[in-house]
C-alpha cells in the first residue's frame, strides 16, 4: 500500500452497502496503519453541502464538492473513502479527471435494486414506491452503472450467496496491495 493517498469512491444504489463496506475497510486499513478517512452522507450532506437536494444539479454540486475535498485528502497522503450514490457517470468522471492517473479508484457497489428494495434499511423505498419521495434513484430517477469500474462488488459469490461486508473489504484491500 505504501503511504501513498488515494480516492476509493463507491457508487451504487441506497442500500447497497456503500457505507458498510467502507466502513470495514476503512477499520482494516486504520490497523494496517494508514491514515484514512471517509465522506458519505452524514458528515457531508449534513455540513458543507446542507443547501443541495436531490435534483440532478444538486447531485452533480454534491459531486463536484466531494471530489474536491477528496482530492485534498488525497494530495495529502491519506485513502479517502468517499460514500455516495453518485448516479451520474459524468459527474464521477470530473473527479477522475480532477485526480492523478491512478488516484481514483472507482469501486461499484453492483447490487441488484430488488435486493436493495428488500433489504430498504430506512425505509426510503417504500415511500418512494407510495410517491411520498419524487425522484428517488432507481424508481424514478436515474442510475447510470459505470462501465470501466476498477473494482466491481459482486453482492453474490459464485454459490450464489451473499457476500458479507467483511469479504468485501479484504477483496479490496487485496486490489489496493
Ligand atoms: C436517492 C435519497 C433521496 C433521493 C434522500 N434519491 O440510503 P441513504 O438515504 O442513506 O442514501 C441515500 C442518500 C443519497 O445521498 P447521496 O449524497 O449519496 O446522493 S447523490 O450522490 O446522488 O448526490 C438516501 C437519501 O440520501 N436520499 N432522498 N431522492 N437517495
Amino acid at each position: 500500500l505504501g503511504q501513498k493517498g488515494a480516492v476509493l469512491w463507491f457508487t451504487g444504489l441506497s442500500g447497497s452497502g456503500k457505507s458498510t463496506v467502507a466502513c470495514t475497510l476503512e477499520h482494516a486499513l486504520a490497523a494496517r496503519g494508514r491514515a484514512t478517512t471517509l465522506l458519505d452522507g452524514d458528515n457531508i450532506r449534513h455540513g458543507l453541502n446542507k443547501n443541495l437536494g436531490f435534483s440532478a444539479e444538486d447531485r452533480a454540486e454534491n459531486i463536484r464538492r466531494i471530489g474536491e475535498v477528496s482530492k485534498l485528502f488525497a494530495d495529502a497522503g491519506i485513502i479517502t473513502l468517499v460514500s455516495f450514490i453518485s448516479p451520474y457517470k459524468r459527474d464521477r468522471d470530473s473527479v477522475r479527471a480532477r485526480l492523478e492517473p491512478g488516484k481514483f479508484v472507482e469501486v461499484y457497489m453492483k447490487v441488484p435494486i430488488e435486493i436493495c428494495e428488500q433489504r430498504d434499511p430506512k425505509g426510503l423505498y417504500k415511500k418512494a414506491r407510495a410517491g411520498l419521495i419524487k425522484g428517488f434513484t432507481g424508481i424514478d430517477d436515474p442510475y447510470e452503472e459505470p462501465d470501466a469500474a476498477e473494482v466491481v462488488m459482486d453482492a453474490y459469490d459464485a454459490q450464489g450467496k451473499q457476500r458479507s461486508p467483511e469479504v468485501l473489504a479484504a477483496e479490496l484491500i487485496n486490489f489496493l496491495e
